[in-house]
């Protein structure tokens, strides 16, 4: 049977045909339906969201172990967090096949850095694979356990957004039944990493990495393609579809293994092929190893660009130089800019306009809420990584000192708390800092799609679990009074911040209101609001909040006039099909003028 998958589906297929037993993840574009389709369409696979890269990569290895094969899957930037065990369990090896995913995110449609992870399996000594559509993609998969059983190495298999995000033809097979058996095997030299073992294992690797250079050699996926031999390229995943589709008559030497690479294969490539190129996105990983070999590719990075995500035109261009032609069709009228805004109704809206007023430095996070550094809001004022706000506003509260009091506020979301904000806000208690920290708990992983957390009180399958309580959490982290707010109450929002900013101890506030998208959360939505045009001034006071379901019209002659004869420029309107009935502008205009069609106006909604 065949089946239209994405690269990411087909990933989820390819572990479920290779019997992984075990599979866990946190969410992060472009990585995030692996676990998702697994989750949904593979029960016979134990599936979880895990709080954070690191920890799902410590399940996966545990159940190699026992003779499972096992899976964790990440972004790019996952990696990083998971790279501690990582490095060393390089050196542990595996029982069950191990297989790390990265999905890289070349572009950064949606991520803080565009990273090539490929340096990490040369970094880590282990092999890496990487497709280059959806059928591979499986195929890719259930190659990676057989790696990793055969070299007792975890092996990591290489995405990107156009891979995963991309639809293609793929033939479905059944499930094996893999050969490891699954019990508890002791053998602490091999897993205990003291330094006395690891020295010893730091050879096997070694011994191991000449033999996978061997298998690279004979790898099947590592392929030439032989055409015309005038010009041949060396290149891998979609890379690969992006040359051949506007170069189908050079020759190729296509590597499904990027790491270790083939040093004969590609010696015979270049005596095959007059002129050789490297065609690869992001880092020159394969033209710097190439090189290192001691051969001479014609061109590499100096003709492809290294920024960014590479597409055929970029690569006909780079190829072509002055000889290139655009064949493209040329857009008379650009598609109008859409910036990314919260959501009609998000709760992070509110106390990013609270926070807005009293001019803090806010130390963001990574979430929905990031986008509080746009205008209108321009409330968020840096961002590195997940859980770097909290740990950034102390160390910039220690510096400054008295200077800094009432002025430094941490914000993160709940999915970020739980993934990587707990040790920062422990810090903030043990070192005595004056911070306040706010959590938006939205009961969700937002910005990638709403995935559970260890705060919602489901698992990945919508089991009923047990749920965090960031309130006893903060009090146990050493926070003394941790407080709670509605963020759709302007009003108890603007109290509370104010109080906790007044505070020398480190303070907490919890910002609870479950995110639009999760409806399973609301008993109902409040009816839309809506503006009366003749008492609105146009002062533009709700359009400040951001909110996509306002706009503005510039009006002249009569209109231009309120019902009591006050002189306007313009007036705001609410798209009734997108409000959900917040009554946040309702309780920022100072006219009356924008009206709430509930009997009692409630501030937000009354949720479940
Ligand atoms: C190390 C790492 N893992 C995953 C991600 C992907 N990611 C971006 S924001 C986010 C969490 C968003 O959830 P939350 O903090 O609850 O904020 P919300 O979007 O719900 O407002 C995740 C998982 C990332 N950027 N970095």
């Amino acid at each position: 049977m065949k089946k239209l998958l994405s690269g990411n589906e087909a990933i989820a297929r390819g572990a479920y045909e290779a019997g992984v037993k075990v599979a866990a993840a946190y969410p992060g574009t472009p990585s995030t339906e692996i676990m998702e389709t697994i989750g949904k369409e593979y029960k016979d696979i134990y599936a979880e969201w895990s709080p954070n890269e690191k920890v799902a990569l410590e399940v996966a290895s545990g159940a190699s172990l026992a003779g499972a094969r096992a899976m964790a899957s990440m972004k790019h930037v996952g990696v990083n967090v998971a790279a501690d065990p990582f490095m060393t369990l390089s050196y542990v090896g595996v029982n069950g096949g191990l297989v790390l995913v990265t999905c890289d995110d070349p572009e950064l449609y949606s991520s803080q850095n565009e990273q090539d992870n490929r340096n990490y399996a040369k970094f880590a000594k282990v092999p890496m694979l990487e497709p280059s559509d959806s059928q591979e993609a499986k195929d890719f998969t259930k190659l990676s356990f057989e790696i990793s059983e055969k070299f007792d190495a975890p092996v990591m298999l290489r995405s990107v957004t156009r891979i995963s995000h991309a639809k293609g033809i793929v033939k479905l097979e059944e499930p094996i039944i893999p050969p490891v058996t699954v019990e508890i095997k002791k053998d602490t030299p091999k897993y205990t990493m003291l330094p006395s073992f690891a020295r010893m294992r730091h050879k096997v690797i070694e011994e191991r990495f000449l033999k996978l250079e061997e298998f690279a050699e004979q790898f099947p996926e590592n392929k030439i393609e032989l055409n015309d031999p005038t010009i041949g390229i060396i290149t891998s995943g979609i890379s690969y579809q992006y040359s051949k589709e506007v170069f189908p008559n050079y020759s190729y030497l296509k590597l499904g293994m990027v790491w270790p690479l083939p040093k004969t294969l590609i010696g015979e490539f270049f005596k095959k092929v007059k002129k050789v190129y490297i065609i690869e996105e992001l880092d020159p990983f394969l033209e710097d190893n190439v090189r290192a070999m001691g051969f001479k590719p014609k061109g590499g990075k100096n003709l492809i660009p290294m920024c960014g995500e590479l597409n055929p035109l970029l690569v006909e261009k780079g190829m072509l130089g002055k000889k290139f032609k655009s064949h493209q069709p040329v857009f008379e009228e650009p598609l109008p800019p859409r910036p990314p805004n919260l959501c009609a109704g998000c709760p992070h809206r509110g106390i990013m306009h609270v926070l807005r007023k009293y001019k803090v430095f806010a130390a963001g996070d990574i979430g929905c809420y990031t986008l509080g550094a746009y205008p209108p809001l321009n409330v968020i004022n840096s961002n590195v990584c997940m859980g770097s706000s909290i740990g950034s506003a102390h160390g910039m509260a220690k510096a400054l000192g008295e200077a800094g009091k009432g002025k430094i506020v941490a914000v993160i979301g709940d999915s970020t708390f739980l993934h990587a904000g707990v040790h920062p806000l422990m810090n903030v208690c043990y070192n005595k800092s004056y911070i306040t920290t706010v959590i938006l708990d939205n009961r969700t992983t937002g910005m990638t799609g709403s995935q559970e957390h260890p705060g919602t009180g489901y698992t990945i399958r919508g089991e009923k679990t047990h749920m965090v309580d960031l309130i006893d959490l903060g009090h146990v982290l050493g926070i003394e009074n941790p407080r709670k707010v509605n963020p759709w109450d302007l009003e108890e929002t603007e109290k509370v911040v104010k109080e906790e900013l007044e505070k020398d101890s480190p303070s907490l506030i919890v910002s609870e209101g479950p995110c639009m998208m999760l409806r399973r959360a609301f008993k109902k939505l409040n009816k839309p609001l809506q503006v009366d045009s003749t008492k609105c001034r146009g002062c533009k006071t709700c359009i400040n909040l951001g909110c996509p379901a306002i706009s503005y019209q510039p009006v002249e002659g009569e209109m231009a006039m309120t019902g009591d004869g006050k002189k306007r420029k313009g007036i705001a309107f609410i798209d009734s099909t997108l409000c959900p009935g917040c009554h946040l502008c309702y309780q920022v205009c100072k006219f009356g003028a924008i009206q709430s069609q509930e009997e009692k106006p409630i501030f937000g909604f009354e949720t479940t």
